[in-house]
């Protein structure tokens, strides 16, 4: 089997120095319990943090290696520096809060950015270090967002998963963070991220548009030389150990303890003391509710657990403080000899003690104000084999869109929230029952070894859409695309270039008429078309009144409209290559026109055989949703007209049939195809017609991003004019195969002559 190196912050294990040695004792959390099947199955790696913070001495470092050693676990050691800035400062004091929308939880100066990269790229080197070829390598959580690309740098060819159990935030926080960008390029290291629910993944993906300009096609990201796919996997829990352990005796029996004769009702929160967990305004709702009903008053208790958590942060400190302050006055409030409303634990539970309260339980809350999934509503349900019991879930846990039967609350309501508490309190057995089932059904179906192997599956299978699918080589790069025109030159007589000239030849611009050729641009392609034996064509999709305002002058073949009109020299006639056909043409123009008016920043761009809407300087996702309502509204209008419609970069374009790229390609003989080096460079949809009409010798070049049938591609335009740079240093040599010089004078036998001086 393949082996998974699962790489966390934290091992699943704690350990404790001890005289003379180190006390290792495995860890139960939910993640532990997951991964745990795979780490064994596959004779993996677990490579993280061992939770020891203090300085070990050199035998109790030797001690706990050696110990890790036998359970496949490798330890990258913290100093307390980096615990204190890489875990307490960035990931604990600036992540957290501000992922789960907490913005009055940051520090005013965020400092210790430069930790957070150097233990990731301690990570990167450990996981480097470890890597065997073949391995599968899962990245987990918020402290090591940047690994992903650490490694995809070191393991080009690694196939790397990344899943973030928290939520991820909408951009509009999001992008509060200084990092943004080197944080989403962190991420986009993986092959498949994966998320906990839809909107995780919907706020990313729309991170990535916004702050990097990437267009994400539903579930994948299109980087220049691989794909990145998005996932949902909603993490669940192990559904049967919490069954098996709802039947022990001992918990059967403490449960009947914490009953009691059932004259007073249980409610039960159980979380890790976390300003993210909701307790304080829970605890302000079921102050509320005892307000509201008196009759409650001795008749219902609340058990509320906390386990102590990241005690070295401040805000914790403080939010502890808060949490005691809260419970002191509602139970000094309310209280009486009989009688204390709130009982307050903090510290861990055993299986035991935590099982026997989701049993007893009338109602469990689970009322965080923000939190990726959480577990505990998924453990309670499965624990209550009973089918009864209530759950009261936050609409802002991630559970809440798998347990839509659960009464939800909005925890930031306190009053909405007490008034649900009531109604959890009151609610008829039967109904009690009917909202359970499904509940269960669905926790024990989707637990957690089913979330591993699902995330594992997608990591395995290739995307068929991928740019590295099997049926398409990858195209290769600049080096490659060099070496391989310099070879074909060294082997030919004759030249032909063809050439896009938005987006390949100059940069995008706001607007179509701000991308003019600057002097170096003219200059270049003057001097590539004098070089000797040598034709170049600027093929593109603007009208003829462009090209020839802009390159009229220089000794070029200009074919415009994507080769619907054609001039083959300087002065010469623009033919036409078919009759203009139109009756399409007046709806689809009204069409275009109401879709820029409700677009801002679109703009409509009507040439003489085709229309294009273009949406660069629109709001990106605005525009990419009309875009696509566009395409499948004229789909539909245009299905029996003679007309194509065709998405380029930022615009989507209709024009008659056939007419496209790859028709300005002159049809040479097989001897002059021989003799004859050709290259082609475009950098998008409709220069692909041109590359499908290449010979099969070409040099066909991609610039930029987005799938492709041609050979190579490069990075952008400074690229491509490098390239064609490259073609004046090497002067025209006659091979000694190449045919008589006084053959290639001769025009080409196609429509289209070259230029040629
Ligand atoms: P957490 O924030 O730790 O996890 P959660 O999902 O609720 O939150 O898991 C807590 C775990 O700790 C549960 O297994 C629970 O049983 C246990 N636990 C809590 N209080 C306890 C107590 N007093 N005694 C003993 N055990 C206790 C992060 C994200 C979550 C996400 C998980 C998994 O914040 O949103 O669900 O990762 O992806």
């Amino acid at each position: 089997m393949t082996r998974v190196l699962i790489v966390a912050n934290r091992l699943p294990v704690t350990v404790r120095a001890v005289d003379g040695g180190v006390e290792v004792q495995p860890s139960t959390g939910g993640l532990a319990t997951g991964l745990l099947r795979p780490h064994e199955q596959s004779g993996g790696l677990w490579i993280g943090w061992s939770g020891a913070s203090e300085e070990l001495t050199d035998d109790q470092q030797a001690a706990l290696t050696s110990q890790l050693d036998g359970l496949r676990l490798v330890n990258i050691p913290l100093t307390p520096t980096q615990v204190s800035r890489y875990y307490e400062g960035f990931a604990n004091g600036v992540l957290w809060p501000l992922f789960h929308y907490l913005l009055g939880e940051l520090p005013l100066h965020v400092r210790d950015w430069d930790a957070y990269v150097e233990v990731n790229e301690r990570f990167a080197e450990v996981v480097a270090e470890h890597y065997r070829p073949g391995d599968r390598i899962w990245v987990h959580d918020y402290q090591l967002l940047l690994l992903p690309d650490l490694l995809r740098q070191r393991l080009p060819e690694a196939r790397i998963g990344f899943f973030l159990h928290i939520p991820f935030p909408s951009e509009e926080l999001f992008r509060t963070l200084p990092a943004r960008e080197a944080l989403l390029r962190g991420m986009l290291g993986a092959d498949l991220v994966g998320f906990h629910t839809p909107g995780y993944l919907r706020h990313f993906a729309s991170s990535l548009t916004q702050l990097l300009g990437l267009t994400v096609d539903v579930d994948r990201v299109q980087l220049s030389s691989r794909d990145v796919r998005l996932g949902v996997f909603p993490m669940g829990v192990d559904a049967e150990n919490f069954e098996t352990l709802a039947e022990d005796p001992a918990v059967r029996a403490e449960t009947e303890a914490l009953k009691g004769d059932g004259s007073v009702r249980l409610m039960v929160g159980v979380d890790r003391l976390d300003y993210t967990k909701g307790i304080p305004r829970r605890l302000l709702s079921y102050e509320k509710m005892l307000q509201d009903h008196p009759d409650l008053r001795e008749r219902v208790r609340l058990v509320q657990v906390a386990v102590p958590s990241r005690t070295g942060v401040e805000a914790y400190q403080e939010f502890r403080l808060l949490v005691d302050g809260l419970v002191g006055r509602i139970n000094g409030e309310f209280g009486t000899a009989h009688w204390v409303p709130v009982h307050y634990i903090f510290r861990g539970l055993s299986d035991t003690e935590l099982v026997s309260l989701y049993r007893a339980a009338d109602v469990m809350v689970v009322t965080p104000l923000r939190d990726g999934m959480n577990l505990v509503a998924k453990e309670f349900l499965a624990a209550r084999t009973d089918g009864d019991g209530v759950l009261v879930l936050s609409e802002f846990a991630g559970a809440s869109w798998e347990l839509p039967e659960a009464l939800q609350v909005n925890p930031y309501d306190v009053d909405g929230t007490a008034e649900t508490f009531h109604r959890a309190l009151s609610m008829s057995e039967e109904e009690r029952r009917a909202r359970l089932q499904p509940l269960r059904t669905r926790v024990r179906e989707f637990d957690v070894h089913r979330w591993t192997a699902a995330f594992l599956e997608q990591l395995e299978q290739r995307d068929p859409r991928a740019l590295t699918s099997a049926a398409t080589p990858a195209p290769l790069d600049e080096q490659a695309a060099r070496t391989a025109l310099t070879r074909r030159l060294d082997a030919t007589a004759e030249l032909l270039v063809f050439l896009d000239y938005d987006g390949t030849l100059v940069p995008y611009a706001p607007t179509p008429d701000l991308a003019r050729p600057d002097p170096g641009l003219l200059e270049l392609l003057g001097a590539l078309a004098r070089r000797r034996e040598t034709a170049v064509h600027v093929v593109s999709g603007r009208t003829r009144e462009a090209l020839e305002k802009w390159l009229g002058a220089l000794p070029l073949a200009l074919h415009a409209e994507h080769g619907f009109w054609t001039r083959a020299r300087p002065g010469a006639d623009w033919v036409a290559a078919a009759d203009k056909v139109g009756s399409w043409r007046e709806p689809v123009l009204a069409i275009l026109r109401d879709v820029a008016a409700r677009t801002p920043g679109s703009l409509v761009e009507i040439k003489s055989a085709a229309l294009a809407w273009h949406y660069r300087m629109a709001e990106p996702e605005t525009g990419a949703r009309r875009a696509n309502e566009l395409r499948l509204h004229l789909a539909q209008l245009l299905s029996n007209q003679p007309v194509e419609i065709l998405s380029g970069n930022k615009v989507v374009e209709m024009r008659p049939h056939g007419i496209n790229k790859g028709r300005i390609f002159p049809s040479l003989s097989p001897e002059r195809l021989a003799t004859t080096a050709v290259l082609a460079m475009g950098d998008d949809q409709t220069d692909e017609d041109l590359f499908a009409a290449m010979p099969p010798d070409a040099i066909s070049i991609r610039v930029g991003p987005g799938p492709t049938r041609a050979g190579y591609r490069i990075d952008g335009v400074k690229a491509a004019r490098a390239i064609l740079e490259s073609l004046l240093e090497r002067p025209r040599v006659t091979p000694t195969e190449a045919p008589p010089r006084g053959r290639s004078s001769a025009a080409p036998a196609g429509p289209l002559p070259p230029v040629r001086r």
